[in-house]
């Protein structure tokens, strides 16, 4: 019987990982280095030492954790494919193992059911790009795109869903601006120009994907919606700026309409104009957006927060998860309700929702209890159903993530899994909001 959280019999159910924070094995059967490899492996760079070496294993426990999926009831798998495994030195020679690799993870989805969702790039530059520039490198859009069509090619007809780059902002804010992932670079004139790359990279992409793929392809994005904290002109002025430097930056010039405007405030003499036969690459139409969401941010003016003269205030009446992030279901709803009139209507999925919690540090009589990340799933589903009720195109939903992994920098401490990776012994549990998860999906949603 429809309850009132009843989802769309063709809603995609699904859960998501990455390469580098699950596979191992990085550098296994000829794959080449990656810019994640040399980060994780520079000291200092990564807590308590952590490497993504040996991971979740799944290098060699994919069979196992298809099993895992079938048991959470999966419709949908959203993966990534590690560039130097199939590509190991970025451009020209393919690593026929590595191809194999994810012909058989793929092949193994397919017969249990489960659609794969396949991500080109999600933060595993090869490193022998970084020596040619990386992301700074205005060749890497032909890279790229060479890339994608040995993927597009091997995979045809297997996966229909395409993903190119997953949230080109945290590349550059962690990669050329902060410097908290790799490659590790604090420059904002680097962020500017790998920005500008990033995205004709994915245009390239998009493009040699209607030359010689078959499907439907998209960009991940992640949105952090800007709330006001007073009604002061200089935290409006603030707030403006965060929502451009984060949510504007690489949509706006995606849909067609440039930079935004306040970009050359946030970033003064380090800003730089590009040419406009960029910005009509860059437009591609796709088929597809994908929303990557976790929390929202109230940000008040602060001089001194170097570059965007933002700082988040804390709202303490409400929970904070263990990496810090407020917990508020409704600004899901209207991230969604936001990005459907800024794509004009486009399909959108949430491609990764989740968690960190203080989870138990093992299983007790096979359970895993997580009250607080069933508590934030539960609601971030509600949240995602009322989007749906508002008229906004939403085909599906994949938890962040499937199983705990390598949390980038902050290496294993953090647990986003719906599923308990122990890593000493590798053994998975599926924690309370897995088995809640498999319930809302045999149910569409009724048990909510
Ligand atoms: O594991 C990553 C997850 C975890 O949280 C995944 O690989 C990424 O695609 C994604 O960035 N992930 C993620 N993002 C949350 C960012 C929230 C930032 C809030 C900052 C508040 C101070």
């Amino acid at each position: 019987m429809p309850t009132r959280y009843t989802f769309p019999d063709n809603f995609l159910w699904g859960a998501a990982t990455a390469a580098y924070q699950i596979e191992g094995s990085s550098m296994a059967d000829g794959a080449g280095e990656s810019i994640w490899d040399r980060f994780s492996h520079t000291p200092g760079n990564m807590k308590d030492g952590d490497t993504g070496d040996v991971a979740c294993d799944h290098y060699n426990r994919w069979r196992e954790d298809i099993e895992i999926m079938k048991r959470l009831n999966l419709k949908a798998y959203r993966f990534s494919v590690s560039w130097s495994r199939v590509m190991p030195d970025g451009t020209g020679r393919l690593n026929e193992a590595g191809l194999a690799f994810y012909d058989q993870l793929i092949d193994g989805l397919l017969e249990a059911g489960i659609e794969p969702l396949c991500t080109l790039y999600h933060w595993d530059l090869p490193a022998a790009l970084d020596d040619r520039g990386g992301w700074l490198n205005p060749e890497i859009a032909d890279w790229f795109a060479d890339y994608g069509q040995v993927l597009f090619e091997r995979f045809k007809g297997r996966v229909k869903t395409w993903g190119t780059i997953n949230e080109p902002w945290v590349i550059i804010d962690g990669g050329y601006l902060h410097g908290a992932l790799a490659p590790g670079h604090r420059s904002a004139f680097e962020a500017v120009i790998a920005a500008h790359n990033v995205l004709r990279a994915h245009g390239a992409a998009v493009k040699r994907f209607r030359e010689v793929g078959e499907g439907r392809i998209g960009i991940v994005l992640n949105i952090e919606p800007k709330y006001p904290a007073s009604d002061k002109p200089e935290d409006e002025a603030a707030r403006k700026r965060a929502e451009a430097q984060m949510n504007r930056w690489f949509l706006d010039p995606l849909m067609g309409r440039g930079y935004p405007e306040e970009l050359k405030d946030v970033y003064g003499e380090a800003w730089r104009e590009f040419p406009a036969e960029d910005f009509d690459l860059i437009r591609q139409p796709t088929d597809w957006m994908g929303l990557n969401w976790y929390t929202r941010a109230v940000p008040e003016n602060a001089p001194d927060a170097w570059p965007v003269r933002a700082r988040p205030v804390k709202q303490i009446q409400h929970a904070h998860t263990e990496t810090g992030w407020e917990v508020y279901p409704p600004a899901l709803t209207d991230t969604l309700v936001w990005l459907h009139e800024q794509t004009n209507g486009l399909p959108l999925m949430i491609t990764e929702n989740g968690s960190a919690w203080y989870d138990p540090p093992h299983a007790i009589n096979g359970r895993i209890h997580d009250p607080m990340r069933v508590d934030y799933l539960t609601n971030h589903l509600k949240a995602a159903h009322d989007a749906i009720g508002r008229g906004v195109n939403l085909e599906g939903y994949m938890a962040w993530s499937l199983l705990d992994n390598l949390e980038w920098s902050l290496g294993y401490s953090k647990r986003f899994g719906i599923t308990h990776v122990n890593f000493q012994t590798q053994e998975r549990t599926i924690k309370d909001s897995g088995l809640l998860y498999a319930d809302v999906i045999r149910t569409h949603g009724a048990v909510l």
